[in-house]
């Protein structure tokens, strides 16, 4: 049985117990992975100071941009084994693991590469009440030691999107991949290793929340800050947890997205890009969209070219190149979002299509997939309607004037993406900027540029990441004014 270690001061080294990682796709175990027990975390931690103010601390910006690069040209190399490892580790679909997580991780590393080499630093010159002046000028320091917790559904493209800036910054890590999927975190310290970044700089302790890694982690007294992606309610408890010694936090966590479709759209595309939206790696992105509004004169024909959509994906086993669609994560979240199913049902929804568990008469069958799946006729205020479910379903309701389709779309504790469809672009600046969230794609979703504010508001986080904001949050400003 192959065997995923803690990755600590540059060595794979045990744990207090081992856990299962388990294959989503067919139910069986992959691998026994190491939980680091209090005294694994205070080594990572302990190594990673160590590291902050040794070689990494001191080398120069362009020394450490060029090594990231090389982290970047050591995952490419390893390109099939990263694949590999996301594809059994998640059960997502080999073709979307090579299209997006894979890429993004690699340049992940070259963005922050570079723009660490190019940001300029602010200055003011100032006038004083005498009539000389002053120079100010705010120069860019390492925090020090950085935590990061991360979740499950994009493991690699998200703990790289975190790694790749605290590193470019010039602080030391350690990190906490999620329980369900500690391969791909794994893998990254052997590019690392090879890219010449010293021992010490990127740790990797696994385990759970509570009692275990991510609790030590974040209540660590000699970890500087921590960033986090993950559910709402988990947030919340890190808060607690981070309160007595004061870190700072970037939070990116759940969302309860919308999706506007308006009677102009371009029909065929908006059908396209909300069914990309809501069944993206079987609906278990926080972008995706779980709330689609559809303007009432388009609205049979939408709710009928969605469905067939629906109906078309292919759920298969991950490796075939045909199959769009895999399962859920684990038993336990399907069982979570079944439960939404039966919700639904309670709540008077009507059932488009979908809503149970595929029978495949193969191995399949102890895997953990979810036929995806459209509601019409819920209530505004239904829980189905409210709160963040993460699989591949959405419910669909109509509205008739665009201050409606606001007021509906906005309705949400969560503030995380939307997105409008209209042909009238002029329509689409003016819904976007009304929308109280963190990111509003117009005809299209999920659609990246690195250098752009990533986060949320209301329950979807606390602070923005993405270019100069993530080098802002990985740094620690000291500004000096200097009378002249
Ligand atoms: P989760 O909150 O259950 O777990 C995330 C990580 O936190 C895991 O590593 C877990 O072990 C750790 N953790 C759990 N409890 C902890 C505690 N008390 N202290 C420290 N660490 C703890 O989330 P998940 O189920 O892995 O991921 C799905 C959720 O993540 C969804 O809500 C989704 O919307 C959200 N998400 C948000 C973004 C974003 O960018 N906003 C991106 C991806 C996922
Ligand atoms: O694209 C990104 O940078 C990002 N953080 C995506 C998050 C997706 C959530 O599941």
């Amino acid at each position: 049985m192959k065997r995923i270690q803690n990755y600590i001061d540059g060595r794979f080294v045990g744990g207090v117990r081992e856990f299962p990682d388990v294959n989503p796709a067919d139910g069986t175990v992959i691998a026994q992975v190491a939980e680091a027990g209090q005294e694994q975390v205070d080594e990572g931690v302990a190594a990673a100071r160590r590291a902050s103010q040794d070689e990494w601390g001191q080398i120069s910006v362009r020394e450490r941009a060029a090594r990231l690069h090389r982290v970047a040209d050591a995952i490419e190399k390893r390109f099939d084994c990263f694949v590999q490892a996301e594809v059994a580790d998640t059960g997502k679909p080999l073709s979307l693991a090579s299209r997006l997580d894979v890429p993004r991780a690699a340049a992940n590393f070259r963005v922050f590469a570079d723009l660490i080499k190019t940001v300029g630093i602010e200055s003011f010159q100032t006038e004083t009440a005498d009539g000389s002046s002053a120079l100010n000028y705010a120069i860019r320091k390492p925090l020090g030691v950085v935590g990061i917790i991360t979740p499950w559904n994009l493991p690699l493209l998200l703990l790289t999107w975190k790694v790749a800036p605290a590193l470019a910054c010039g602080n030391t890590v350690v990190v906490k991949p999620s329980e369900e999927t500690p391969a791909t975190a794994a893998l990254l310290a052997e590019a690392i290793q090879d890219a010449g970044i010293p021992q010490g700089v990127y740790n990797v302790v696994h385990g759970f929340g509570p009692g275990s890694a991510g609790e030590f982690l974040t209540r660590h007294a000699d970890v500087n800050a921590i960033t986090f992606t993950g559910e709402s309610r988990t947030g919340a408890a890190i808060l607690q947890s981070v309160a007595t010694t004061v870190k700072p936090v970037s939070f990116e966590l759940g969302g309860k997205n919308a999706a506007i479709v308006f009677g102009d759209c371009e029909f065929d595309a908006a059908v396209g890009g909300i069914a990309e939206a809501v069944f993206l790696n079987t609906g278990q992105v926080c972008l995706c969209c779980e709330r689609v509004y559809v303007e009432r004169r388009i609205f049979n024909a939408f709710v009928d070219a969605l469905k067939k959509k629906a109906e078309s994906l292919r759920l298969g086993w991950p490796s075939d190149p045909s199959t769009n669609l895999g399962p859920l994560i684990s038993a336990q979240h399907r069982d979570k979002v079944l439960s939404y199913y039966k919700l639904a049902e309670d709540e008077g929804a009507t059932l488009v299509t979908g809503g149970g568990v595929p029978a495949f008469g193969d191995g399949r069958d102890g895997g953990f997939y979810l036929q995806p799946t459209i509601y019409t006729g819920l209530a505004e205020s239904a829980r189905c309607v409210k709160e963040e479910i993460f699989g591949p379903v959405c419910h669909i309701a109509p509205f008739d004037s665009e201050e409606e389709a606001i007021a509906m779309a906005n309705d949400a504790k969560y503030g995380l993406a939307a997105s409008i469809w209209t042909g009238n672009l002029k329509r689409g600046h003016r819904v976007a900027q009304q929308m109280n969230v963190g990111i509003t794609w117009v005809n299209c979703w999920f659609l990246r540029d690195l250098r752009t504010p990533f986060g949320g508001a209301g329950l979807s986080g606390i602070g923005r990441e993405g270019g100069m904001h993530s080098l802002n949050f990985y740094s620690e400003l000291n500004n000096i004014c200097v009378q002249l």
